[in-house]
Order: C-alpha cells, then sequence, then structure tokens
C-alpha cells in the first residue's frame, strides 16, 4: 500500500532516530513499571524486606522514578517535537546535529542506569542532597539534559524560515505547543544544570566537602514544577491537534489553545517554592507569592477543560447526540481504528482529580496536612501518570505502527489498555490519597515496619488504603503487560505498507486573528520579568541566609554526639 496524500516520509536519519527514541525507553520501561509494582507491594506489607530480587527498595524507587518520569518523558518528548515540526512545517533537519543530540541523550542514560544499577545513586528523581551518588549519575543527567536541548535549536531555525515564507499566516498550532514545551523546558533545566554542574558534581567527585542543601532544593524546584509542565504540554498538543478530529468533530477555539500554550510559558516556573513550603531559611512571603500563582497556573488548564469538553461536545452532538448529558454517550469510546482517542480520553477523565487535588497542594495550610505523605504520589500518578502518560503510549504506539509500516497487533487488546490503567490509577490513588490523610508516608518502605502485623510500628488504620494501593498498582502491571505486548508485537511485525507519517489533525470551529497569541517574544519577556520578581529576592535570601553547607549523609548519619 502507498501512503496517503498529504502524509510526510521522514528522512531516512530521523525515521531512525525518532524510532530508537520510542523504542529504546520503552524497554527500559519495563524496569521503570517492575519497580512501580513493586512499591505498591511494599506499601502494603506484601514484601516485607528492604530488598527483593537483588534491588533495595530505594534503589528501586529510584530506578522507576528516574526511568519513567525523567528519560522516559525526556526520550518522547524529543522524539514528538521531530515529528511534529517536521510534519506541520515540511522541513528537514541536519542529520549529524541530531545524532549529536542522540549520542548525548542515551550515553547521558547510560552512565546513570550503571550508576542506578550498580546501587551508587539510591538519590530517588530529585536527588537532593545531602543524599549523595555516584559522579556518573550527575554527569549523565546533565548528558541527557543538553542532548535534549539541540533539538530545540533546530526546530527554532526552521520555524523562522516557515514565517518568513508564510507571512500572515498563523504558525500550525502543534508547531506553537512544541515550541512552548521546549521553551518551558529550556527555563528549567538552566537552573538545573547551575546546581547539578557547579554544585553536585564537583561535592560527588570529593573536590568540595560541603553542600548548601537549601539552595540545591530551592534550584531543584525551580527546575521541578515547570518540568510537570513540559510533561503536560506535549499531551495537550495531542488533545488541541488530534483528539477533536479523532472524535469526529473540531477544536472549539483555536485561540484558546494558542493562549493555554503562552500561558504556561509565563506561568510554569515561578511557582516552585509550592514543593518548599514546609522547608527553613525562606521567607513565608515568597512561599505565599508562590501559593498564589500556583493558582494561576491552573487557569490554562480550567480553559483547557472547558475547550476540550465543548470540542467533544460539538463531535458528539455532529453525530447523533442530544441532551443535556446523553451527548456523551456518542463517543467513539470503542473504536480500535480510533484507540488514540480512548489513551486522550481516560487521561483526561483522570486529570480532573489531579487538578482538584493539585490546587488542594497549592493551599499554603493544605499543603501542611498533605506534604510528604502518600498523597503526593496519588496526586502525580493522576497527572503524568495520568494524561502524560497515557498520551505518551498511545502516541509512542501510532508513531511506531505509522514509521514501521505496520497495523496494530492485537487491536481490541491494545483498547483494553487505557481502561484498564485508569481503573488501576484510579484505585491505586485513592488508596494513596486516603492513607495520605490519615499520615502515611510516602518514600518509605512500609514493608518491614508499619505494614507488618509483626513490628511494634504497626499501624492497622493504614492497612485497607495500602491494600487498595496493591490493588491499583497490580491492575497496573496489567494494563502495561499488554500494553507491552501489543507495542512490541507491533514493532516486530510484518511490514504492510511504506511508512509514512499522517497525523490526525483537527480543523477549528472559532478560528478568530489570534492578535495577542502569534508572537512568542512578548510571553517569554513576561515569563522572564515574573521568574526576576519570584525568585531572585528567595535565593538571594537562601544564599546569604545563615544556613551551614552539609556534608554527604551516611547510613551512619546522623551522628548522635556522646
Ligand atoms: Fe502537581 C506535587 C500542585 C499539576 C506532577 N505534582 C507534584 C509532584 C508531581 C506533580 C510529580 O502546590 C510531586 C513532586 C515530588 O516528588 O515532590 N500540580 C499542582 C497544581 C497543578 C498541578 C496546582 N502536577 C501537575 C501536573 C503534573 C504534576 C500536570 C504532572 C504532569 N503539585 C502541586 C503542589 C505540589 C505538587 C503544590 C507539592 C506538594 C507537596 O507538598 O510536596 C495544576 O496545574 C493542576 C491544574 C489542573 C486542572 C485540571 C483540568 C482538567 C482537565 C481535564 C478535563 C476533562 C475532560 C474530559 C474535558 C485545573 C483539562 C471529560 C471528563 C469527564 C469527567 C467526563
Amino acid at each position: 500500500m502507498q501512503p496517503d496524500e498529504g502524509s510526510l516520509r521522514l528522512d531516512a536519519t530521523h525515521r531512525a532516530v525518532v524510532l530508537l527514541l520510542i523504542v529504546v525507553p520503552t524497554v527500559l520501561l519495563v524496569l521503570g513499571i517492575y519497580h512501580g509494582v513493586l512499591q505498591a507491594l511494599y506499601r502494603a506489607g506484601l514484601i516485607q524486606s528492604s530488598t527483593f530480587l537483588g534491588i533495595e527498595y530505594y534503589q528501586g524507587l529510584t530506578l522507576h522514578g528516574v526511568i519513567n518520569a525523567l528519560v522516559y518523558t525526556t526520550f518522547f518528548e524529543v522524539a514528538f517535537g521531530y515529528v511534529v515540526v517536521a510534519y506541520y512545517l515540511r522541513c528537514t533537519f541536519d542529520a549529524r546535529v541530531t545524532w549529536l543530540a542522540f549520542g548525548l541523550m542515551s550515553g547521558g542514560t547510560l552512565m546513570a542506569a550503571w550508576a542506578m544499577l550498580g546501587g551508587s545513586a539510591s538519590v530517588l528523581y530529585t536527588f537532593y542532597p545531602p543524599l549523595r551518588a555516584n559522579p556518573l549519575f550527575y554527569v549523565g543527567a546533565a548528558l541527557l539534559v543538553v542532548g535534549s536541548w539541540i533539538p530545540f535549536f533546530q526546530w527554532i531555525p526552521a520555524y523562522l524560515r516557515w514565517r518568513r515564507a508564510h507571512p500572515g499566516q498563523k504558525t500550525p498550532i502543534g508547531v506553537v505547543g512544541m515550541l512552548s514545551t521546549f521553551t518551558v523546558w529550556l527555563i528549567a533545566t538552566l537552573p538545573l544544570a547551575y546546581e547539578v554542574i557547579v554544585m553536585l558534581i564537583p561535592w560527588s567527585l570529593g573536590w568540595t566537602a560541603t553542600v548548601d542543601v537549601v539552595l540545591a532544593r530551592t534550584l531543584f524546584w525551580f527546575f521541578g514544577h515547570p518540568l510537570v509542565y513540559f510533561w503536560l504540554l506535549p499531551a495537550y498538543v495531542m488533545f488541541y491537534v488530534m483528539l477533536p478530529e479523532l472524535a469526529g468533530g473540531k477544536l472549539y477555539s483555536d485561540d484558546a489553545g494558542r493562549l493555554v500554550f503562552m500561558l504556561f510559558i509565563v506561568l510554569s516556573a515561578p511557582v516552585g517554592l509550592h514543593h518548599q513550603f514546609a522547608d527553613p531559611g525562606i521567607s513565608s512571603g515568597y512561599k505565599w507569592l508562590h501559593g498564589a500563582l500556583t493558582f494561576l497556573v491552573a487557569l490554562p488548564s480550567f480553559i483547557t477543560a472547558f475547550t476540550l469538553a465543548a470540542s467533544l461536545e460539538y463531535a458528539a452532538r455532529a453525530h447523533g447526540g442530544s441532551g443535556l448529558f446523553a451527548w456523551w454517550r456518542r463517543l467513539p469510546y470503542w473504536d480500535a481504528d480510533r484507540y488514540l482517542f480512548a489513551y486522550f480520553f481516560t487521561g483526561l477523565v483522570l486529570f480532573v482529580f489531579g487538578g482538584i487535588t493539585g490546587i488542594i497542594n497549592a493551599s499554603t495550610v493544605m499543603n501542611n496536612v498533605v506534604h510528604n505523605t502518600a498523597w503526593i504520589p496519588g496526586h502525580f500518578h493522576t497527572t503524568i501518570g495520568g494524561p502524560v502518560f497515557l498520551a505518551f503510549l498511545g502516541m509512542s504506539l501510532f508513531l511506531v505502527a505509522q514509521l514501521t509500516g505496520r497495523r496494530v497487533r492485537y487491536p481490541r487488546l491494545n483498547l483494553w489498555v487505557p481502561y484498564l490503567w485508569t481503573a488501576g490509577v484510579a484505585v491505586f490513588s485513592v488508596g494513596l490519597s486516603v492513607a495520605g490523610l490519615l499520615g502515611e508516608p510516602r518514600r518509605t518502605n512500609l514493608g518491614p515496619t508499619y505494614a507488618n502485623p509483626n513490628s511494634p510500628l504497626y499501624h492497622a488504620g493504614w492497612r485497607l488504603w495500602s491494600d487498595l494501593g496493591a490493588i491499583g498498582g497490580i491492575v497496573m502491571g496489567v494494563a502495561m503487560l499488554l500494553f507491552f505486548v501489543v507495542f512490541f508485537g507491533t514493532l516486530l511485525g510484518r511490514r504492510q505498507q511504506e511508512p509514512a507519517l499522517a497525523l490526525p489533525t483537527a480543523e477549528a470551529y472559532h478560528d478568530g486573528p489570534g492578535r495577542f497569541v502569534l508572537n512568542f517574544r512578548p510571553w517569554v519577556v513576561a515569563a522572564i520579568v515574573l521568574l526576576a520578581i519570584a525568585y531572585v529576592p528567595p535565593i538571594y535570601e537562601v544564599v546569604t541566609g545563615p544556613t551551614q553547607g552539609a556534608p554527604a549523609y551516611e547510613p551512619s548519619s546522623p551522628v548522635v554526639a556522646p
């Protein structure tokens, strides 16, 4: 079979790189998911030791967080960025530069994986000092980040060329979304680069004896919150560009989508202190400012909720839907040919709860109740584990099928994946959220202690909720098993047509002139100004404050004076 008219054949380099950027982290994901399921089992006391099959609890938790949240996402987003920019702008990129980016990203990942698997980097995905990792972990993380910057600097000239060649035309919204994603990423990773290169690498090499823990945490969260929107925005690209078309309708408002991406550029970063409400060394006024800005960064997601609901309603009514609510029945939930709809829709349903719990976290008062409890993983499995992960899984499969010219294997089984995953996350998150409200801590191996009836520390009140967490975790594991069968079955199947890309692309119902959202410049300037207001004073306070440098944590720490 020949590809459709309008479809795009990527050149050999970019086809190979995009496939590698998807397949390599999906293979690693097998390990990441396995350690996720184990976490739920430890929490419910079904594993009562500190190691399982040779991997220690915190080593496994580090592998789970780093592979799933940092490696899988970054690789996928670079792949998706190449696809979206090449497809909508019909441009090509320099193959040598692309291979360089891929080489740095994979080399860095291998270094970090070596350190984690060897047990010398059990510092979790936030690598807070004074936990200290093998230098290879930090160098690997730095290379992964630098490698992921390079494609952005290939896309910017392509975008500028397109604008010059198409004066007066709106840039395709998918490209706007991916450029916004990587603008957020660049802003986020600059403080991270400082933390890793200037503070952590010299410290881990023994060149400096101590590290400023408060500064490191502040720089980490300067990166860490925009990081969550770096994860979310490619999913929003899929929701705005593809979901309405998959539903059989139109995007309700094109300008709303563009405004959302621009708002994220401005508001993603100046909110990081909401992760540090409980930290000493930072005045409460700055924390309050970041808390207030956090409520503002929920605004683009509220706009998205209304725009997408309106787009879905338009599609359903166009296909005979009626009534105040009955039109929901007319959407293609079980159409195996439009499986992406199921992956996207289920993610959105989970995100309703991710959004509500996020807004609870953002309140300084409520945060005191939930901070560092099991509630927090309850929250982030309905955000990164909801709309983000499901959209990335569905799109990985879609791209692999198109770029290899294969048909998706086991299409009915594939349709079950998002529903089963969503059911699993729902049960898991309810379990962890309630347990968190009852005081159950996060990042703690409960197996030998709080979840063990033979331990004096046993906490019977958490039992039911941790058991629910384990049931949800197992269901999520089964969903992923099905996904791997479909994904690798497709990859290893027979080629049925020439490889070519054809992305579902919705027309807009309201397509305004978008005057204020055509250019990135004013939004980037606003982002820099707001960042200066929100971060210069607290960082000055941290740097000039009375905090003393801390030596690395050792198993014998803290040393109790005789
Ligand atoms: Fe968060 C902690 C606040 C969004 C991820 N967050 C985390 C952590 C992670 C994470 C990983 O203020 C843990 C970090 C760690 O390890 O310590 N978060 C928020 C707020 C939002 C938010 C206000 N988070 C996300 C997203 C993430 C993510 C997105 C990943 C992708 N979060 C916090 C705070 C903390 C935090 C504090 C620190 C807590 C602590 O104490 O440690 C907002 O952006 C959320 C806005 C979302 C909405 C929802 C819109 C709904 C939509 C769906 C529409 C559905 C449709 C379908 C149309 C307003 C778009 C139809 C639906 C039917 C039901 C039929």
